[in-house]
């Protein structure tokens, strides 16, 4: 066998349901890459013969493997900090308040504007340093907080940059509907046109979107105006997710659902007729806990149906300036088992298999096995729950990125 790097004395989680066993581990295991790719995977006692004097071996020392982490759901790119409207929350505004008295995502709307290009670059880039030295690999960054279709595609062009530029493989969204803009305070229908008709077009000609998504709420855009957008971007062949009942539920994941939507996010007030339609349409059900946490929201997600309907839990982080402004996946597998009581394996599957689901990225990432992509992480450990029950001392050893190994 032609190898190009053998790792050997690891314990690997796989991800891979057909291996039949929590985590699909595989204790005692050993993997081979070969351009870029998984070439084997398996007990290390089945490893066949290759030339050890030819092909570097790596030992992990017992340690554990897992697929790279994906953050399915991030706003990763914005200017600005909204400290002060923390501080407004403590003392009992509501976030819906806030937004509503044209705070919240509005006056990152203005700090985004403003900024250089080069400004939200560098910022966003040290973000992504925090996630990727957390053994992220993969992560989805929104746009949003332009409003404008000069800021959006300013957004998005940073977003896209950043995956040039850094090992981190990076799934760009337009999310030109997050918020109703000040200049269409009193006409919305009318900001929608502009989203469909003026930016979308323009989004596709210069390749800056994998998928679409909408904020679907009281507070941003009804119903019509949610299926209006995913429509017209579907119908333009790109995915399509939904920001959907997160601060109460007006339907908008049935609608996505019968779009075909990969995704639906937030999701806290999702009732079973909800769970029932995204199970049929094979969208996955993405879990922000961080939002949840910093929102100090009550109503929590419906796992308990979720897990009925068997509709793939994904975790990720959110991470963004109003409503989660904690940088880190690990902390969120935390979060995902503490506040919404998800098993540690539930949790990790959130921010590898079922993350490459939501993102339409399943066939090459998120799992370990033969022909994917070779994106894994060595981690300190010497059990995967470790990976959930604790947080604060970076357990990661190692990332491996299609094939190579990064020092960071
Ligand atoms: N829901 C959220 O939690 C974020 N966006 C959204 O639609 C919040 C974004 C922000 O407050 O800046
Ligand atoms: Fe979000």
């Amino acid at each position: 066998m032609q190898w190009d790097q053998v790792w050997i004395d690891v314990n690997v989680a796989t991800m891979n349901d057909d291996i039949g066993c929590a985590y699909g581990a595989i204790e005692d295991a050993a993997i081979a890459i070969k351009d870029n790719s998984i070439a084997w995977i398996g007990p290390k006692a089945d490893l066949p013969e290759f030339d050890a004097l030819a092909t570097p071996v790596h030992r992990g020392r017992g340690k554990w493997i897992t697929p790279g982490l994906i953050d399915a759901h991030t706003h990763l790119v914005f200017a600005g900090n909204r400290a002060n409207e923390f501080e407004m929350r403590l003392q009992g505004a509501s976030y819906e308040d806030i937004a509503l008295a044209g705070g919240g995502i509005i006056s990152t709307v203005k700090a985004c504007r403003e900024a250089e290009e080069a400004e939200l670059f560098d910022s966003a880039r040290k973000r992504l340093n925090a996630l990727a030295k957390e053994g992220v690999t993969t992560v989805e960054i929104k746009s949003g907080y332009g409003l404008d279709c000069e800021t959006e595609l300013k957004m998005l062009r940073v977003a896209r940059e950043l995956g040039k530029h850094h090992h981190v493989d990076v799934q760009t969204t337009f999310l030109g509907a997050h918020a109703i803009p000040p200049e269409f305070k009193h006409d919305a229908d009318a900001y929608v046109d502009i989203v469909i008709n003026d930016m979308l077009p323009k989004v596709i000609e210069q390749n800056l979107a994998d998928a679409v998504d909408v904020f679907c709420e009281g507070i941003a855009f009804n119903l019509e105006q949610t299926e209006k957008v995913l429509t017209a971007a579907k119908q333009a062949g790109l995915k399509i997710k939904l920001h959907a009942e997160q601060l109460s539920n007006i339907g908008g994941s049935e609608m996505a659902a019968s779009l075909g939507a990969k995704s639906v996010d937030h999701i806290e007030f999702l009732d079973e007729q909800g769970v029932k339609a995204i199970s049929n349409s094979g969208t996955c059900a993405v879990l922000l806990p961080g939002a949840f946490y910093f929102l100090r929201e009550t109503q929590l997600p419906p796992i308990d149906l979720l897990r009925q309907y068997q509709v793939p839990m994904v975790v990720a982080s959110d991470f963004n300036p109003g409503s989660s402004p904690l940088c880190s996946t690990q902390l969120m597998l935390n979060m995902a088992c503490t506040l919404f009581r998800l098993t540690p394996e539930e949790a990790l599957k959130g921010v590898t298999c079922n993350a490459a689901k939501a993102l339409g990225i399943e066939d090459t990432v998120g799992q370990i096995k033969v022909g994917m992509q070779a994106d894994f992480c060595l981690w300190d450990i010497i059990t995967p729950a470790q990976l959930a029950y604790s947080y604060g001392v970076n357990p990661c050893l190692s990332v491996v990125k299609a094939g190579k190994i990064i020092n960071q």
